[in-house]
């Protein structure tokens, strides 16, 4: 198997902790986010993501999947084991229920090609693109998981599930970028205890082989720069 991925894509994140729980072995394949205008938008890659989006997974036999929630069920279903969405239907959908509120209501609207549209042809300041970012990450994201999950070391029961999964890589992003998180205790919970998981771990943007600049992966900060060959002003926030 080969993952199409970005090391700061959280999205590719989601399925690197599912690849590592699973103990299923893939080679990386970096698609770099902002280099030469973005390579997401390359015909080649594009053939495989008509999104123009990472992750995608391609298959040995060929086969060729996109969305990383789909994919994480994919590889729940491929090995069972540890299973990522419980068999207890209620529980599943409140599983199902964290999972979305952050891959489908939070983490689209910071996504690098909504706040490069921002800072480009809506020619908002970086304040204002900013101030975007930390509303929608907690406004109906992060407070409301707050609100959803248990209070225990993982989101629901006493495992790792699909929830932790997003919930994860959307705490690091609003690490990286200054939202305010002191005030999520149970989210806070989670995050020490996956911290202290190896497959977690391992995933983590700074442990990929396209890193770039260590520590700097954490940093607050926000740097706006042209992109080549694109009229567009990128956020360089991935
Ligand atoms: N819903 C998609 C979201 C994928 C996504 O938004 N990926 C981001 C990185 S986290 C991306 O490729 N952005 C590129 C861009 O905006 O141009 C999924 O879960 O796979």
């Amino acid at each position: 198997m080969k993952l199409y991925g970005y090391f700061r894509s959280s999205a590719a994140y989601r399925v690197r902790i599912a690849l590592n729980l699973k103990g299923v072995a893939v080679e990386h394949a970096p698609v770099h986010l902002l280099r030469g205008g973005g390579e997401q938008h390359a015909a080649g890659y594009r053939a495989r993501n008509p999104q123009g989006l990472v992750p995608t997974l391609e298959l040995d036999d060929g086969a060729v999947l996109t969305q990383s929630l789909a994919i994480v069920e994919y590889l729940d279903a491929l090995q069972p084991s540890p299973p990522l969405v419980p068999s207890d239907p209620k529980l599943a959908a409140r599983v199902r229920a964290v999972a979305l509120t952050i891959a489908c209501d939070t983490h689209p609207l910071a996504n690098l090609r909504v706040l490069a549209y921002l800072r480009g042809p809506m020619a908002q300041p970086q304040g204002a693109v900013d101030a975007w970012y930390r509303h929608w990450a907690r406004e109906g994201g992060l407070l409301a998981v707050e609100a959803m999950i248990e209070g225990g070391d993982y989101c629901f029961g006493d495992a790792p599930t699909l929830a932790d999964l997003c919930l994860i890589p959307q705490l690091a992003n609003a690490r990286r970028f200054g939202v305010p998180i002191d005030d999520l205790p149970k989210c806070l919970r989670v995050e020490a205890a996956c911290a202290s998981l190896p497959a977690f771990a391992a995933a983590h943007p700074d442990r990929q082989p396209d890193a770039e600049g260590g520590g700097e992966a954490l940093a607050t900060t926000a740097r706006m720069r042209a992109v080549k060959g694109n009229s567009a002003v990128i956020g360089e926030r991935r």
